[in-house]
C-alpha cells in the first residue's frame, strides 16, 4: 500500500502481516531428512531447528564409510526475488562442541572472509553458542585447520575479531574477520535501528574488499530469529542502494523467500517490526544523502514522513 508509513504502521498491521507469514510457513513441506538422521542429531542445537536437504550446506571433506558425515546445521540463502542481487550468505546455528570442527570445515571450503556473530556465548545463563575462537594471541586446532586470533577490538555495539586460519599439513593461510553483535537484547529487539544499520555497513564494507570471497556466515543461536533479521534488512537496503527507493520493497515477501531457503527465518512480531524501522530508517538516510549530492536544502518534516513511505 503506497500510502503506509512504517513508523505509523499499526499494532495490528504488524500482527497481521506476521501472523499470515506464521500461517504460509506451516504449509512448507520440504525434506529435512539429513538432520532428521540419528547420527546428526548430536550436531543440532535444537532438536526443532533443522536445515532444509535442498538448500543445506554439504561439507566436502566428509567420510563416505561414515553416515551422516558431511552434516552441518546450514543453509545458503540468497535473495531470489532479485536476480542481481548475486550475494549469498549462509544462515547456520551457532556452535556446539560437537560441530566446532564443522563449522570451520564449513568457512574454509566456502572460501568465507567475513563471520557474523549476532548473540553473546551465554545469554540469561543459557549457552547460545561456545567460543568456536581462539582467545586473542592465542590459537586453536579446529580438525585440520589451526585459527589464530590476531587481534581483537571494541567497537561500541561489537567486537572486531581478525583471525588467521590455515591447513595444519600446508603453508597457505588466510585471514577471517569476526564480527561479533553484542548490543541485541535477550529475547527482544534494539529499540531503534541505528545500531544494526552501522554495523551492517561495517560488516558489508569488510566483505567488498575481497571480491573473491565467498558467502558471509551469519549466525546466532538458532540461525534463524536473529540471522534472519539481519538478512532480509541486508537484502532490502541493498535493493534500495541499487534501485533506489522506487524498488518494490515487500517485506513479507522477502521474509518467505528467505524462509523457503531455511525455515523460522524472523522469529517474533518484534522483530519483524524491527525490519520495518531499519528499512525506514534506511531510506529517510538515503533521501537525505541524495539530496546533499543534488545541493538541495533539507526537506521540511513533512516532507521526510513521505520519504519513507514503503511502496
Ligand atoms: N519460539 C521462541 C519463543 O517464542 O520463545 C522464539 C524465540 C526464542 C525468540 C528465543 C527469542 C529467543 O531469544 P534469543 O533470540 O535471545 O535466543
Ligand atoms: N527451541 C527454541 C525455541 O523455539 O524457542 C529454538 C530457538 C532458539 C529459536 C533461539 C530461535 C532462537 O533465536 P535465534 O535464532 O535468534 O538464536
Amino acid at each position: 500500500n503506497p500510502e503506509e508509513n512504517p513508523g505509523e504502521k499499526s499494532k495490528a498491521g504488524f500482527w497481521e502481516e506476521f501472523d499470515a507469514l506464521q500461517k504460509l510457513e506451516a504449509k512448507v513441506k520440504k525434506s529435512r531428512e539429513e538432520g532428521q538422521r540419528p547420527e546428526n542429531k548430536s550436531k543440532n542445537r535444537y532438536k526443532n531447528i533443522l536445515p532444509f536437504n535442498d538448500t543445506r550446506v554439504v561439507l566436502e571433506t566428509a567420510d563416505p564409510t561414515v553416515v551422516g558425515s558431511d552434516y552441518i546445521n546450514a543453509n545458503y540463502v540468497r535473495d531470489t526475488l532479485r536476480p542481481d542481487n548475486d550475494k549469498v550468505f549462509i544462515a547456520t546455528q551457532g556452535c556446539l562442541l560437537t560441530t566446532v570442527n564443522d563449522f570451520w570445515q564449513m568457512v574454509w571450503q566456502e572460501k568465507t572472509r567475513v563471520i557474523v556473530m549476532t548473540t553473546r556465548e551465554v545469554e540469561k545463563g543459557r549457552n547460545k553458542c561456545v567460543p568456536y575462537w581462539p582467545a586473542v594471541d592465542a590459537y586453536k586446532e579446529v580438525g585440520a585447520y589451526v585459527v589464530t586470533c590476531l587481534s581483537e577490538t571494541d567497537a561500541s555495539d561489537y567486537k572486531v575479531r581478525v583471525l588467521e586460519m590455515a591447513p595444519l599439513n600446508e603453508s597457505k593461510k588466510t585471514r577471517i574477520w569476526h564480527y561479533q553483535y553484542l548490543s541485541w537484547p535477550d529475547h527482544g529487539v534494539p529499540q531503534e535501528p541505528g545500531g544494526v544499520l552501522s554495523f551492517l555497513a561495517q560488516v558489508n564494507a569488510k566483505q567488498e574488499m575481497f571480491p573473491d570471497a565467498g558467502p558471509m556466515v551469519i549466525h546466532c543461536s538458532a540461525g534463524i530469529g536473529r540471522t534472519g533479521t539481519f538478512m532480509v534488512i541486508d537484502m532490502i537496503l541493498h535493493s534500495i542502494d541499487i534501485q533506489g527507493v522506487d524498488c518494490d520493497i515487500d517485506i513479507q515477501k522477502c521474509i518467505q523467500m528467505v524462509r523457503e531457503q531455511r525455515s523460522g527465518m524472523v522469529q517474533t512480531e518484534a522483530q519483524y517490526k524491527f525490519i520495518y524501522l531499519a528499512v525506514s530508517e534506511h531510506i529517510q538516510a538515503f533521501n537525505a544523502q541524495k539530496r546533499e549530492s543534488l545541493d538541495l536544502p533539507p526537506p521540511p518534516r513533512t516532507m521526510l514522513k513521505c520519504c519513507c513511505l514503503i511502496a
